[in-house]
This record gives structure tokens, C-alpha cells and sequence, in this order.
């Protein structure tokens, strides 16, 4: 009996001491939430030694497992490689590699592409707390899809190596290159026999252009992985990059995760930080993409951790795959084809040793390349006949799209680049309104980096059958209310474009049970009229700028960042109105001067470097500076950061910048219509 209840007592002092100090199950847990604990029973499952971290397992009192998913062997590797390009150093280049040719096909240097490494390493530039973080021991794994049309070689091929090389293997479930109807002949056969090295790459094709967003979709359908990340096809993933993206969608599946976007140089290939690096995705009321800084409200203790984000920072992310699929992807509208109208050809190689992966991978092309050609033959009969018919078409409608170049080219003229902007805010605002009004969020994660050429322009032409316009109008008419007034105010063109049927779009939203657009707003987006009201406050002066002295106009010529300002005969006294002239300027809220008038102005900014430099146009970054101006009583236009004033001289037409004369009158400048109130409200906060 005695030793019974000796037995006993030492149970319960053992099983309280261990309530009280174990720190997996005991009190602790209450107290140290989320505190870091490394397991001190060695009987604890530790990780497979796949040569990821230490091997070590660490566990939050949440009851999950985290470990370090560097993966170190690799990042040796990488520490010890040497030779032009390495370590993202920019490529040495010579005059002759700088020649255009070298742009033509891809909008980047494919010289120096083809000139560095495949696997080239690539430098650290996460946050220092990056290198210290721990994720979920189980991370879903992913299906990586990666559109491309028209992509250089080894531009595509570093894409994959960098992906091969930086993840690991565990969390690919398979990589999807999905090819939008590319004509290149290096993307062909070339690329799949390439890509049987690699077992987990897939290649799919599409029959016709059709444009990233279908081309994303289709891949996202054939996907099988439980997350879908897309990337882009000249893309460079950095260390330990997907984990942090993985680790995010599995504490909150109804999330979508966008890494870090650094930029790789279309020139030299350089690898480096955005300017400004971490900031808000944001947009402006004509629907183009901007960042804005993170406001201090929703900075993190410590800045390597995810932060919101009301709009994606790219067209890369990942996203829960059913999650995705529950929101109807992009657009449901765009959902109905069927896998078989498109030729699909998988490629998957059964793993097996290098050498035997690469025979059997010959042998089985051998026997499908016969069969193909047969398909091939008889195909290539019925695509004859489609494509003459489809020839004719084309002439008819290759008359029409000229006559929209004609009027369209006005506006390409302005800059190559937004074109390329706008595409892409499209497709991020989608989904973005999308995620955020229908119960999810957005995230950015800057442990996670992907660099991303940013191309010098587009190489291609855009498929002409997918309207911007009109992409921007569905999104505007689906998803923000009474805000897309905002829109068309700016852009009265697109009030009468048709959007065609979007009602299946507007069902999906009552049926998640979407919150509006005013709570978007006010919820998520709420910092960004601060940057970009939807209401254009009044500007303080616009019209013509004549020069007091010469009697002549400011004009910009319709031209794009880097044009210097000139003086000519105004417009109104009987210069030739033709389209070289541009003489109309809005002095802005944002105290800095754009051509065109209030509602309209052009995306760039009277800019001067110095106090005798010219004046030039230069994209605006409304952050005043060097763009901001002041239009005082005396008629001088004053720029306060150099201290000095626009000046000009009659006789060869030219204007730059000079120390301040308030008697000399070729410093005197009179805008045609003033806003007097504004205008004084702007020169108090300039004198106070
Ligand atoms: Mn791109």
C-alpha cells in the first residue's frame, strides 16, 4: 500500500513539474507564444539531412514545427563561383555589344545573356533578419508556371536553372513552361530536348497568341501542385526565395504572396535592389501601377516580415491553387476553353540516373517524333487551309488595325514603356480588388527576392485582339463601383467602350460574398489618395507659358523624358498647329509643371539638375525635389531645391536655369489661366 501511494505521488509531482516546465506542452507554452525553442529531446524527429540547414527542427508553442530551409550546400556553391556576371556584377560590356542589335529580339542585352553563366550566382541582398528565419516544416508544394512567347534561350534557361539550383526540390511539384504560340526556332524542339534533363518540367503549348493572361490561365489549369506561383520567363530566383512565399499561404490559404522584384539591367545584367526597394503597391485613377511609401502605421517591428500590400508588385506570385480557382481565376470569361483545343505536350521524364535519363529520353523521341510526323502531315494539310483563310482575314483586318495605329500611335509615341506598365497593371489589379474585397489579402514577403529583367522595350507586338481599354473597363465596371467614374473622368474614352458580357464576373462577386469597393478603400487602400486622389485637386495655373522678353512660348515638342525645353512662336499667335507643337502646361497640386492640360497632363515633369543646367522633361515621381516648382508674384518660376530660376534666351530659343534676377524679363513668365487661391496657398506653405 505505502509504496503504491509513494508510486503515485512521485507520478503527480513528475507530470506537474513537467505541466509546469515542458515547454511543448507545459504552462510555458501560455506564456512564451511563439517563442523559439529548440527541442532538447534528442528523440525528436529530426529533418531528412537533404543538406538543408543544420538539420535542425524548431517549434513555436503554436504546436508547429519550423525549420531553416537554406539550403547551404548550394549557397557554397554559389559563394565560390567566379567569372563575368557572377554574383550579379554587371557584364562588362564594350562599345560594340552596346549596339542595338543585340536588343532587337528580346528588349534586353541576349549578347550578354549568352555571354554569362546559366547558373550564374547571384548576391544576398535580403534583410539580415532573412538569414535567421525558420518556416514551416511542412510548406505545401507548388506548381511553378512560367509563361513566355518569343523568349531568348538562355534568357528562359537561366530562369529554369536559377530555379533548379535556389528551391528545393520537395516543394516543386512540377515547372509548367506554358508557350504562348512562340515562333522562334530555338523554343521548339531545341527546348524540349533541353528540358529532359529536368523531370520536373513540363512544356505546353498554346494553338494561337494569346496573351499572358490566358497563357498564365492555361497553365494554372493543367497544375497540379497545391500552390501556383508564377513567374515570368527572364526571371533569376534568388536564395532560399520560395519558402518564405510557401510559408505564408500555409499559415492563411486565402492569400497571395508577392516576392521582392529586384532589377536585373537590361544592359549589363547587374542584379540590384528597385529604387526605394520595400514599398505599397498602389494605382493611379487612369489605372496605372505605382508604389508608394509603406506609411509608419503598418511598418513592422521588424521590416523582413510580409507586409500588405493593396496592389501586387508584379505579375509574379503564389497563390493556394484551389483558393485561385474559387475566385475563378482572372476572369471567368476567360475560363471556357477546354485543354483540347490547345496542343499539349507533356514532359515527363520518369527520374533515373543522369546518363539513362538522358538515352531513354532519346529513344522515346525517336518513336514519338515518327508518330508526330504522320500527325503532322495530315495536320499540316487542314492548318493550310485555315491558315489561307485566316490569311484573308488577316488582310481585312490588317487595313482596319492600321487605321487604329494611326490614331493609337500618338499615344505609343509618348513612351514605349507605358504600354508595358499598363499591361501589367491590368493584370495585377484583377486580382488584386479581387483578393482584398473577397475576403483575402495581399501580401508582399521581402525575405523573398526574384530578380526580373525589366525589358528596354517590347520586342513584339501585343496581340492586337486583347484590348487593353477595354480589359481595364471590365475590371473597372466589375469591381469599383462608383469609383470608375473616377476613371473615366481622366479617360472619357473609355465611357463608351463596350466591356462585353461581364455578368458571369458580377454574379462571382455576389456569390463570394464580396465586400464593395468604398471598403476597399477605406480598408486596405486607404493611404493611397494621399499620393493619388481620385479628385484631381485644383490646379494653380495652366494654359500657355509666354516669356515676357521674347514674347515666346514654352514648348515640349510631344516629347518623352530627356527632351529639353525650347521657346517658340505660341501657338495661339499663328504657329502652324501641327502635331510638333506642345504648349499647353498644368502647374499641379503636386507643385510640379506637366505638359497637357489640368485633367489630361502627360507623365512628366519640368526637371532641373542644377542651377544652370536646361530644363528638361523627366518622368514625374511626384516626390517635388528636383520637379518642384514655384510660380511666384514677381512671374519668375522659381525652383527652391537649386535656389534659381527658369530663364531663357530669345535668340536661339534655348531654356535652362539662372541665379534669380527679378528685374531681368527673361526670367518673367506669364502662365494663361491662374487659380489665385491655389496659387497663394502654395506660396504661404512656401514661405512659412
Ligand atoms: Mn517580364
Amino acid at each position: 500500500m505505502k509504496r503504491k501511494q509513494k508510486r503515485f505521488l512521485q507520478m503527480t509531482l513528475l507530470f506537474t513539474a513537467a505541466l509546469i516546465f515542458l515547454p511543448d506542452i507545459g504552462l510555458w507554452s501560455l506564456y512564451k507564444e511563439k517563442h523559439l525553442v529548440k527541442p532538447a529531446d534528442p528523440a525528436e524527429p529530426q529533418t531528412i539531412p537533404l543538406g538543408l540547414g543544420d538539420g535542425q527542427l524548431f517549434i513555436w508553442t503554436d504546436g508547429l514545427k519550423r525549420k531553416d530551409w537554406h539550403d547551404y550546400e548550394s549557397i557554397q556553391k554559389d559563394a565560390m563561383r567566379s567569372g563575368k556576371g557572377e554574383h550579379g556584377k554587371p557584364y562588362p560590356l564594350t562599345e560594340e555589344d552596346h549596339d542595338d542589335s543585340a536588343y532587337r529580339e528580346n528588349g534586353f542585352n541576349i549578347f550578354v545573356s549568352n555571354n554569362i553563366a546559366l547558373e550564374r550566382s547571384l548576391p544576398d541582398i535580403r534583410h539580415p533578419n532573412c538569414k535567421h528565419k525558420v518556416y514551416l516544416e511542412k510548406l505545401p508544394n507548388t506548381s511553378i508556371i512560367i509563361p513566355f512567347h518569343n523568349e531568348g534561350w538562355t534568357s528562359l534557361l537561366r530562369t529554369i536553372h536559377s530555379i533548379i539550383n535556389r528551391t528545393p526540390d520537395s516543394l516543386i511539384a512540377e515547372i509548367i513552361l506554358v508557350d504562348d504560340f512562340s515562333d522562334r526556332e530555338h523554343l521548339k524542339e531545341k527546348l524540349e530536348e533541353y528540358m529532359v534533363r529536368f523531370a520536373k518540367v513540363r512544356i505546353v503549348r498554346t494553338k494561337k497568341r494569346e496573351g499572358l493572361i490566358r497563357t498564365r490561365l492555361l497553365g494554372a489549369s493543367l497544375a497540379r501542385g497545391e500552390v501556383l506561383t508564377f513567374l515570368d520567363s527572364h526571371c533569376e530566383v534568388n536564395v532560399n526565395w520560395l519558402p518564405p512565399l510557401l510559408n505564408q499561404i500555409a499559415l492563411n490559404h486565402k492569400t497571395i504572396v508577392c516576392p521582392m522584384i529586384d532589377v536585373i539591367d537590361h544592359n549589363h545584367f547587374g542584379y540590384e535592389a528597385q529604387a526605394g526597394d520595400a514599398m505599397r503597391g498602389a494605382f493611379d485613377w487612369e489605372m496605372y501601377y505605382k508604389r508608394i511609401p509603406i506609411p509608419p502605421e503598418l511598418q513592422r517591428a521588424d521590416p523582413s516580415d510580409p507586409f500588405e500590400s493593396p496592389v501586387m508588385a508584379g505579375g509574379l506570385f503564389a497563390v493556394n491553387r484551389k483558393w485561385f480557382w474559387e475566385l475563378g481565376g482572372y476572369d471567368p470569361g476567360l475560363e471556357i476553353w477546354g485543354g483540347e483545343q490547345y496542343e499539349i505536350s507533356f514532359k515527363i521524364v520518369p527520374k533515373l540516373d543522369h546518363s539513362l535519363t538522358r538515352a531513354v529520353g532519346k529513344k522515346e523521341k525517336r518513336k514519338k517524333r515518327r508518330k508526330e510526323k504522320k500527325r503532322k502531315k495530315k495536320k499540316e494539310k487542314r492548318k493550310e487551309k485555315r491558315r489561307e483563310e485566316k490569311r484573308r482575314e488577316e488582310k481585312r483586318r490588317e487595313e482596319k488595325r492600321r487605321e487604329e495605329k494611326r490614331k493609337e500611335k500618338k499615344r505609343e509615341k509618348e513612351n514605349n514603356s507605358i504600354l508595358k506598365t499598363k499591361s501589367h497593371s491590368f493584370t495585377c489589379l484583377l486580382t488584386t480588388f479581387q483578393v482584398w474585397m473577397c475576403g483575402g489579402g495581399m501580401f508582399d514577403v521581402p525575405c523573398s527576392r526574384v530578380g526580373h529583367i525589366y525589358r528596354k522595350y517590347v520586342p513584339y507586338k501585343v496581340p492586337s485582339g486583347t484590348s487593353l481599354a477595354r480589359n481595364l473597363k471590365r475590371v473597372a465596371e466589375t469591381w469599383m463601383d462608383e469609383f470608375a467614374e473616377y476613371i473615366y473622368q481622366r479617360r472619357p474614352e473609355y465611357r463608351h467602350l463596350s466591356t462585353g458580357d461581364i455578368s458571369a464576373q458580377k454574379e462571382l462577386r455576389k456569390h463570394l460574398k464580396c465586400k464593395d469597393f468604398k471598403w476597399f478603400m477605406a480598408a486596405v487602400a486607404w493611404d493611397v489618395p494621399k499620393y493619388y486622389p481620385p479628385v484631381e485637386p485644383p490646379p494653380a495655373a495652366w494654359g500657355e507659358i509666354r516669356n515676357v522678353a521674347a514674347n515666346l512660348c514654352v514648348d515640349s515638342k510631344h516629347g518623352a523624358t530627356g527632351t529639353e525645353l525650347r521657346l517658340d512662336i505660341c501657338v495661339k499667335d499663328g504657329s502652324e498647329r501641327t502635331w510638333s507643337h506642345e504648349q499647353l502646361f498644368t502647374f499641379g497640386w503636386r507643385e510640379d509643371i506637366r505638359p497637357g492640360e489640368p485633367l489630361h497632363t502627360r507623365k512628366f515633369c519640368f526637371d532641373a539638375i542644377s542651377h544652370s543646367s536646361p530644363v528638361t522633361l523627366y518622368d514625374c515621381h511626384g516626390m517635388k525635389g528636383n520637379q518642384h516648382w514655384s510660380y511666384r508674384k514677381d512671374k519668375t518660376l522659381f525652383h527652391p531645391v537649386s535656389s534659381s530660376c527658369i530663364d531663357c534666351n530669345p535668340a536661339e530659343k534655348k531654356i535652362f536655369m539662372n541665379r534669380c534676377d527679378p528685374l531681368s524679363e527673361t526670367q518673367q513668365w506669364i502662365f494663361e489661366h491662374i487659380n489665385k487661391t491655389v496659387l497663394e496657398k502654395f506660396n504661404s506653405k512656401a514661405s512659412s
